[in-house]
């Protein structure tokens, strides 16, 4: 990859999901200075997924992300080719990216965090534009829902409360689709969703809405033809096994506003939080505390440089749509999320809470990847 800075400031480029060495992350210790250009290398060796990529350097991560700098990195695969899905990107296979902003009287983007829990706009943009619509034949649409905000999260529903199916999650296909009325995606997360329009006529208009609020507009056009499956399986996925793990770690998510910690301090760029060494697996154990008055409802927690799986929610079994690969979790006020992990790639990687207010805040560590046979 080249990836050449033409900002005028400080600036990397994180892949978010992509599981990679350190220092092919793009995370705080790989800033591209003004006019630079950073070179990494890397073999993508992981499933078919919807992946994307922003800006991760110390300071002006929110803001940077907030006035335009994330982008879309899509991987496919054998598997994914061979199932039929809808796969013509721009025709039935369709990004949506998800942010909110507000605007200056000139039509500028208004950055305002607020004290209390991050930068929440007063519009909600699809790939940029306000409620816009799309005209899409009577067949079955996959969209790829990639919540890029800084800090808010969307309930989506179709206005008519019809069923879609979601078939993937942050890190790849699920095992099989699911069928739902609803998704609920925090700051970070991707879910690839189908939504059949066939049972609709040519000139109705669906509406997808997050808590009642429109998102976007789909114009239904004529019968068009349709080869297209939602196939009864989509992909094998291999569970991590509880028993191989070394150890449990406990991850506490504190406090809102800019009086955030994890495990009670802030980030140190200068500090290994942890150590661990490669291929090792890991149970961690992600708490929130309580929100105090108006406090947030929880924290979308990331892990760099690998997918993991959820293996409860508060000692209960993760909704079906959540036991595919993951590298975000949203977890609530109050609940305990456990994650199973392994660590195939070496280096230092971040770990946080991916409302980047928080964030910047200092709601982060770092853990080092350690290869035992180097030195
Ligand atoms: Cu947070």
């Amino acid at each position: 990859m080249h990836v050449a800075n033409e900002l005028g400031e400080t600036t990397s480029v994180h892949w978010h999901g992509l599981e990679v060495e350190g220092t092919a992350d793009g995370g705080p210790h790989q800033v591209i200075a003004a006019g630079e250009t950073w070179n990494p290398t890397f073999t993508v060796n992981q499933p078919a997924a919807t992946l994307w990529f922003h800006p991760h350097v110390i300071g002006t991560t929110a803001i940077q992300v907030y006035y335009g700098l994330a982008g879309l990195l899509l991987i496919e695969d054998e598997n994914s080719k061979s199932l039929g899905l809808p796969d013509d990107y721009g025709i039935n296979d369709i990004p949506l990216v998800l942010q909110d902003r507000s605007f200056n009287q000139d039509g500028s983007f208004l950055y305002v965090t607020n004290m209390m829990d991050g930068a929440f706009g007063d519009y909600i943009l699809v790939n940029g534009a306000i409620a816009p619509y799309l005209e899409v034949g009577q067949v079955k649409m996959r969209f790829r829902v990639v919540n890029g905000a800084n800090a808010r999260n969307f309930y989506l529903e179709l206005a008519d409360r019809s069923t879609f199916y979601q078939i993937a999650s942050d890190g790849g296909l699920l095992e099989a689709p699911v069928l739902t009325e609803s998704l609920f995606i925090s700051p970070g997360e991707r879910a690839e969703i189908i939504i059949d329009f066939s049972k609709y006529k040519e000139g109705d208009v669906v509406e997808l809405i997050s808590d009642n609020v429109l998102v976007m507009t789909f114009r239904i056009g004529g019968a068009s033809e349709d080869n297209t499956v939602v196939p009864e399986r989509l992909a094998e996925i291999e569970k991590l096994d509880e028993r191989l793990a070394i150890g449990t770690k406990t991850i506490e998510l504190d406090g809102m506003g800019h009086m955030v910690t994890l495990n009670g301090r802030k980030f140190d760029m200068h500090r290994i939080d942890d150590k661990v060494t490669l291929g090792d697996i890991e149970i961690w154990e992600i708490t929130t505390t309580g929100a105090m008055m108006m406090g947030s409802p929880g924290h979308p927690f990331h892990i760099h440089g690998t997918q993991f799986q959820i293996l409860s929610r508060d000692g209960q079994e993760p909704a079906a749509n959540e036991q595919g690969w993951k590298d975000t979790v949203f977890v609530r006020a109050n609940e305990t999320v456990r994650i199973i992990v392994r660590f195939n790639y070496e280096g230092v990687f971040m770990y946080h809470c991916h409302i980047l207010e928080h964030e910047e805040a200092g709601m982060m560590g770092q853990l080092e990847v350690v290869n035992p046979f180097v030195k």
